[in-house]
């Protein structure tokens, strides 16, 4: 059991509603904050409780800001919505889905019908629809069935692979009493490690490859692992490289960082990956995405996991540990250190230079663009600027779907932990809005950043208006390119005798109308006084949309 983890006080309370008894369950679990839409009694009863309810304009954004809540976190402390039943319910499978592709750690509390109507047809039964998007998916139909449901539901979410739990509340219940006496204690977090023989065995692989390269994953952010990490790199001289949603467990500016993966990636995780004789994965799944990379045909794979239906799922392992990512490490590197010389292997300065050699040369190819001073500007040229203008140690950044993933992580260089929330096992476009401002509400000290295109902020655009009035002083950078730029290969035809990838808008006026500070920049001088004005605006509590008139770029850092 966590040592850190205060179990909580027990509840025993003279006669409350279900509701009520909910919002001081979510008290006991650490819960301060509720993303919610209506109807919904639980709102009310949270806020009674003293819970800040966070209204958002539709229940994708509440679940996206409960997701990055929870990631911002390590899922130590959870992110929780609700909404209501029917439309709620149905229109929040998206948020759900992504967060279930994600392996993000939120509990989702809707509204159900009725218990009379809840099995009839054509009414929507969240216990029913969501079970394929869900770790555990249970609808309470007694009150004293409440804080045994409710305490299996924060223990699944807490433990194991993280994804979301859910429980359905159907309405006439929710009103009804509980019964006494009433107590509930904190779900307990469980870490568990391997076993002593399959460390020894992995040690002995990592020991034995000429060429490693380690693939972290991001359960190194939820295990918190990242000193452990860093300290098995530098100990075996081994090149680091990430998944999308492990940038940033590694400091990508230290000697054996590769840069990240993704569908785009650095001619460096490229070079050294396709050369591998061993690929260590720690705290990743090796799920088969577009959006990630391959893992070359010539290496043995050793895989460590919190998961075991990961192991031999989309990847053949040779071997195999489970675990959480902090112990498999340690243990690992307790293994290893005494059986190394303490002037260690003399590899990691060769490392290092080739590094430095292949960064020169991709870099060489790439500058150009993120420095281009051409009209009208490509979005690698803010993000360049982007990265000359932050304190990037300060800042949390996200991408979107579309080109600004693809353009966004391979030259991002993150320098500390959780930094960056990366994503691409669901791809829904307008995603990285709530999860900018729900990083934001959980680390109000950083300058949280989320980077979309025009056909991104067509779904999510006006919950800009949740971030003025719920005071969320976020900056989001939009690429406009009157265009969806990624599907213009597709639609050869289509693209040009019916338009279809033409769409347009001036999204610095809705930002505007809808409270932010905004602006819409088309020179490429005028990108570093716009980022620094919005910075500012930031700092004094206002979001900030910056519209950027952009290139409809189409290229990338990819390899074949
Ligand atoms: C909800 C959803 N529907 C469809 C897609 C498929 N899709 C991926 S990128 C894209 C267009 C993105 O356009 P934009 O945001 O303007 O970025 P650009 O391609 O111009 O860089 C589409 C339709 C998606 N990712 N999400
Ligand atoms: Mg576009």
């Amino acid at each position: 059991m966590d040592g850190g983890h205060c179990p909580g006080p027990v509840l025993d309370c003279v006669s409350m509603t279900v509701a009520d008894a909910v919002a001081r369950i979510l008290i006991l679990e650490g819960v301060d904050v509720l993303f919610a839409y209506p109807l919904n009694p639980l709102i009310e009863s949270a806020s009674k409780a003293g819970i800040r309810p966070i209204i958002v304009r539709q229940e994708r954004t509440g679940l996206h800001m409960a997701d990055a809540f929870s990631r911002m976190h390590s899922g130590e402390r959870i992110g929780v919505f609700c909404m209501q039943n029917g439309p709620g319910a149905e229109n929040a499978f998206g948020g759900v889905a992504q967060a279930y592709a994600e392996s993000s750690p939120i509990v989702v509390l809707p509204m159900g019908h009725s218990r009379e109507w809840a099995q009839v047809q054509p009414n929507f039964n969240s216990s029913l629809n969501y079970r394929q998007v869900t770790k555990s998916c249970e609808q309470v139909t007694l009150p004293a069935h409440l804080t045994a449901t409710l305490r299996r539901a924060f223990t699944q979410v807490r433990n194991g692979r993280p994804r979301p739990v859910m429980v359905e509340f159907p309405s006439d219940l929710l009103n009804e009493e509980v019964p006494e006496p009433f107590s509930y204690q904190r779900a307990p977090r469980i870490r568990y490690g391997p076993d002593g023989p399959s460390v020894a065995r992995a040690a002995e692989m990592l020991l034995q490859a000429e060429r490693p390269v380690i693939y972290a994953g991001q359960g190194i952010h939820y295990a918190k692992a990242w000193q452990a990490l860093r300290e098995l790199a530098e100990l075996l001289e081994a090149p680091v490289t990430t998944s999308l949603g492990g940038k940033s467990t590694f400091p990508e500016n230290h000697p054996l960082s590769l840069g990240s993966g993704g569908r785009s990636t650095t001619r460096m995780v490229h070079e050294f990956l396709s050369q591998a004789d061993l690929v260590f994965g720690v705290g990743c799944s090796f799920t088969s995405t577009p959006f990630g990379l391959s893992m070359p045909s010539s290496a043995r794979i050793l895989h460590a996991t919190v998961d075991s239906a990961d192991i031999n799922k989309d990847v053949a392992v040779e071997h195999g540990l489970v675990g959480d990512a902090r112990l498999v490490l340690e243990a690992l590197i307790e293994e290893i250190g005494p059986r190394l010389n303490p002037e260690g292997r003399g590899r990691g300065e060769g490392i290092a230079q080739r590094i430095q050699a292949i960064r020169k040369e991709w870099m060489a190819v790439w500058r150009p663009k993120l420095t281009a001073s051409h009209q009208p500007f490509t979005p690698y040229r803010v993000i360049g600027d982007l990265m000359r203008t932050v304190d990037v140690a300060e800042t949390i950044i996200t991408h979107d779907s579309g080109g600004p993933r693809d353009q966004l992580s391979p030259f991002w260089e993150c320098v500390s932990p959780l930094s960056y929330i990366g994503w691409g096992k669901s791809t829904q476009l307008g995603y990285g809005l709530g999860l900018a401002l729900g990083a934001k509400l959980a680390r109000p000290d950083k300058l949280c950043i989320n980077l979309w295109g025009d056909a991104a902020i067509g779904f999510t655009g006006t919950d800009l208006e949740t971030a003025v009035r719920e005071k969320i002083p976020i900056l989001s950078i939009l690429f406009n390119n009157f265009c969806m730029a990624t599907e213009l290969m597709f639609y050869p035809t289509a693209s040009v005798k019916h338009r279809i990838t033409d769409i347009s808008g001036n999204y610095a006026d809705m930002a505007r109308s809808l409270g932010c500070y905004s602006e819409r920049v088309e020179m490429a001088e005028a990108i570093v006084p716009a980022l620094e004005r919005g910075i500012r605006k930031t700092r004094e509590g206002v979001p900030v949309l910056l519209e950027f008139m952009t290139t409809q770029e189409t290229d990338m850092s990819v390899f074949p």
